[in-house]
């Protein structure tokens, strides 16, 4: 099946991301937006435009049935979600396929088995992909509970089986604290995520956040494409990635990345995927599968040379990967800031409009954003409004290249972070690649 003309489920800069492969393939596109996003820039390029429904994201980007309605008016024959909204939303997939629409994106069975926490550890677990240690399944029971963080040693973490991206998770440091914490954990999930279940796993002092970029073609073939250091978290949002890893070897890549991409091929799966592992003294422990492209894709594509966007269209119409494991290198290194409309020492949100702007250009730099002189950044949605991405054939050149580039990005008219990832670029550890996903938040803490 050709795919002659994809609707874009999304918005900010992962629909121009989308829309930009798509005209790359000649597929026309259709930007589906709310009103405050009508003089968005994928919306001016896209071959047509349909408002979908108001502001707030349940009645636009979420609303399903307004979706699927624009796709028939326009007669599209593939949605691309991007990542966030409806992008790991099972029923939306189904629901997409049931009216005889590609869903550009994993199988249905497969992005509801990796939402639950749980049934995503067991599946890893059978897959042959290292899990920490912990309960195998949920917990109810205190004795098995007891026993279990006994066994696994304290301190033991309590994470909800419905939650993910770090909500719904208690730390327990000794055995009289366990009960309470199995209660609180139990009520705050079902309050958040409408289901108590939790599960129970050795709680990691000090690790590094590694994730495996995977992708198959849902016919049992899949490659991995190396991994991304996604440590430098506050609050659990990322700030700043990188790929490679500075900590990963070559021989240990080609370890973690052939498991992930075995087990990928053994289920069968189909496009992009990310394998989250914690990462602590020289050891993987999967945590989580995300059944989506990511936010930090882009380093990925510059030290491999593939278009990720591509391959999921590919894959989505039928088609094989257009590269096999042995054909990949892994050269050079990249990183990605992230650019939020946020005051950045506070991190308040800080949209308006962009007064004067000025994008940083040459050789190895890429940046991916919407943003355009006069455009007004609106208050209602997530405050990342572009990704700055550098290529370097060292991590030094490339930390070298991104001060460059951060000196030349010019946005006026609100405050963003970029001044923080230039402070950031000046500290002794960051430049020594010395950090764990504490880290951040303690730096912050000292910049005062
Ligand atoms: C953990 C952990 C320590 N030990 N699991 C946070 C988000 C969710 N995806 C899993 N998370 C964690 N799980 C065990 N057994 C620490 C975290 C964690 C974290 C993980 C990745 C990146 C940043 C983080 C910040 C705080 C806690």
């Amino acid at each position: 099946m050709a795919i002659e003309k994809l609707l874009i489920a999304n918005r900010g800069e992962i629909a121009l991301r989308i829309h930009r492969a798509c005209h790359e393939m000649g597929i026309r596109t259709v930007a589906v937006h709310s009103t405050a996003d009508a003089d968005a820039m994928h919306v001016r390029l896209a071959d047509e435009a349909i408002c979908i429904g108001p502001p707030a994201a349940r009645d636009s980007y979420l609303n399903i049935a307004a979706i699927i309605s624009a796709a028939e008016i326009s007669g599209a024959d593939a949605i691309h979600p991007g990542y966030g909204f409806l992008s790991e939303n099972a029923k939306f997939a189904e629901i997409v396929e049931a009216h005889g629409i590609a869903f550009v994106g994993p199988k249905p069975e497969h992005i509801r088995t990796m939402g639950d926490k749980i049934e995503a550890k067991r599946t890893a677990g059978a897959l042959g992909l290292p899990l920490v240690p912990g309960s195998d399944g949920a917990i109810s029971d205190l004795d098995e509970a007891r026993a279990i963080a006994e066994k696994a040693g304290y301190p033991v973490i309590i994470k909800a089986a419905s939650g993910g991206g770090g909500r719904g998770m208690k730390v327990c440091t000794s055995p009289d604290q366990l009960e309470t914490l199995m209660q609180q954990a139990g009520s705050e999930a079902k309050a958040a995520f409408g289901d108590a279940t939790v599960y129970l796993e050795k709680y990691l002092g000090n690790p590094r956040h590694i994730e495996i970029q995977v992708f198959g073609d849902g016919k049992g073939n899949a490659i991995h494409l190396g991994e991304r250091d996604c440590s430098l978290q506050r609050r659990h949002q990322k700030v700043l990635e990188e790929a490679p890893s500075p900590v990963l070897s070559a021989a240990e890549r080609e370890r973690i990345g052939g498991v992930c991409a075995k087990a990928m091929a053994d289920m069968g799966y189909r496009g992009a995927g990310t394998i989250e592992f914690l990462w602590e003294n020289g050891e993987f422990y999967f945590i989580e599968m995300n059944t989506r492209l990511q936010v930090e894709h882009p380093v990925t594509e510059m030290i491999t040379g593939v278009d990720l966007v591509r391959e999921q269209i590919r894959v989505a119409e039928g088609k094989p990967l257009s590269v096999a494991q042995d054909e990949l290198r892994f050269t050079g290194h990249a990183i990605e800031c992230r650019i939020n409309a946020e005051d950045p020492r506070t991190f308040a949100p800080s949209p308006g409009t962009v007064t004067s702007y000025h994008v940083p250009g040459g050789m190895h730099v890429r940046v991916d954003s919407g943003l355009y002189q006069g455009y007004r950044v609106p208050p209602y949605y997530d405050s990342m409004i572009g990704k700055l991405i550098v290529y370097g054939r060292t991590r030094e050149g490339a930390i070298m290249r991104l001060k460059r580039a951060l000196e030349e990005y010019v946005i006026e008219g609100m405050k963003t972070t970029i001044p923080l990832h230039q402070a950031l670029l000046k500290d002794a550890d960051f430049l020594n690649g010395d950090y764990t996903i504490k880290w951040l938040e303690d730096w912050l803490a000292r910049q005062g």
